[in-house]
């Protein structure tokens, strides 16, 4: 998924695209957070160190404090970015903060999208300049066609208040909705076939195979950027472990797991095909590797957990810290009297509809009672 994510931020900047905007679950955010979104891997491990329940079993903090199920915090939290390469040009990533509550951000991501679009310039209708932004909405293979909100916010997609020139879906597909398989999730046979229902272009890729993924990737973005529509990657791979601290899938899906175990990580797939192109020694794999652990060992040793704050108390905006602006807002009385009366000025030969009339009678008659109770 990151080397995914990784070429449409390249692909977006070459293109000067200003934002791109990303919602996404639980599944891989950590990775998304360090990699694409650049967030230290000592912040990472520091919010895990602050976590009060580390094992997400409700209980009270060291502090005595009862923090319930917040313990999965750094899950959700959201991050930003300025991508810059070369010349001056930058483009901003953005992924959102997301409740537990799964898909609940994907109209979140899509308004936060038509937002940074609409140039508002000019006076009159925003212009809607869709080559400016566009979102990313990473899925779970069991959230996608089970929660409603995903049906909503499709329908949205091609309506002039809200299109956005086209959002990227993608599926992190690992079989399993917690401990549900497939079979007793969904009527469907693919995880993505709510997108048919929108006519959205839908490519299935194995996980295993990363240059397929960056194939997919890269028509899935020429595809939104020539016909600003939707379009969808089903990205179909696996986890390796449970579905959070506690789950152990060993116990809920025996053959499945049986078959994860025996089958090679995705790194050895690669790593074997570039060995076998001659592209790499089997020694400079293994070192790779090597290498990557003992930085993030060094990391982790070397972490201090005072330096980074506590995930559970919330930066306050400056408007709570310092107040809002001054702004004058009051409007001359006589421009609002002048206001009201224009409103009720109405055309003695109007053609309206009869009920529209009555309406505007009883407006009528409301304001000059309106009047005389303030004195005016
Ligand atoms: C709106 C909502 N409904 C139910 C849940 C409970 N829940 C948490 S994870 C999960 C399974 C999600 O499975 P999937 O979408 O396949 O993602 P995965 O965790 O397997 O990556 C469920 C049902 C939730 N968090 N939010």
């Amino acid at each position: 998924m990151v080397p995914m994510l990784d070429r449409m931020v390249m692909n977006a900047h070459k293109d000067d695209v200003d934002h791109i905007m990303m919602g996404m679950a639980h599944r891989g955010r950590l990775n998304v957070l360090a990699h694409v979104l650049g967030k230290p891997y000592e912040m990472i491990f520091s919010e895990f160190a602050h976590a009060p329940d580390k094992t997400l079993v409700p209980s009270e903090g060291s502090t005595g404090i009862n923090y319930g199920w917040t313990g999965d915090v750094k899950y959700h939290f959201g991050a930003n970015r300025e991508y810059v390469e070369g010349d001056e040009s930058k483009t901003r990533i953005t992924l959102a903060h997301n409740p537990s509550h799964l898909e609940f951000v994907n109209p979140v991501v899509g308004g936060y999208t038509r937002a940074v679009q609409d140039q508002r310039d000019e006076s009159g209708y925003a212009k809607n300049d869709v080559n400016k932004a566009f979102n990313i909405q990473i899925h779970g293979d069991a959230a996608f066609i089970g929660e409603g909100v995903v049906a909503e916010t499709l329908n949205l997609s091609q309506l002039r208040g809200y299109e956005t020139g086209g959002s990227i879906h993608l599926i992190a597909n690992n079989l399993v909705g917690f401990t549900t398989n497939h079979q007793d999730g969904r009527s469907t046979k693919y995880a993505s076939d709510l997108a048919k229902g929108f006519e959205i272009p839908v490519i299935h890729v194995n996980a295993d195979d990363p240059i397929a993924c960056l194939t997919a990737v890269e028509f899935s973005y020429q595809y939104r950027k020539q016909f600003k529509k939707d379009v969808l990657i089903d990205l179909v791979g696996y986890r390796r472990y449970g579905h959070n601290e506690m789950d152990e899938p060993r116990g809920t899906q025996p053959q499945l797991y049986q078959d994860i175990d025996n089958h090679p990580t995705a790194y050895e797939v690669y790593a074997n095909r570039l060995v076998e192109e001659k592209v790499l020694s089997e020694e400079e794999s293994k070192t790779y590797k090597e290498d990557v652990k003992k930085q993030l060992r060094e990391i982790y040793d070397n972490m201090k957990e005072s330096e980074f704050k506590d995930p559970s108390v919330p930066d306050l905006p400056d408007e709570v810290v310092n107040g809002l602006d001054q702004i004058e807002t009051a409007v001359e009385l006589d421009a609002l009297k002048k206001l009201n009366q224009d409103m009720l000025n109405v055309q003695k030969d109007l053609k309206g509809l009869r009920n529209l009339k009555k309406s505007l009678s009883a407006v009528k008659k409301h304001s000059m009672m309106a009047r005389k109770l303030i004195g005016l």
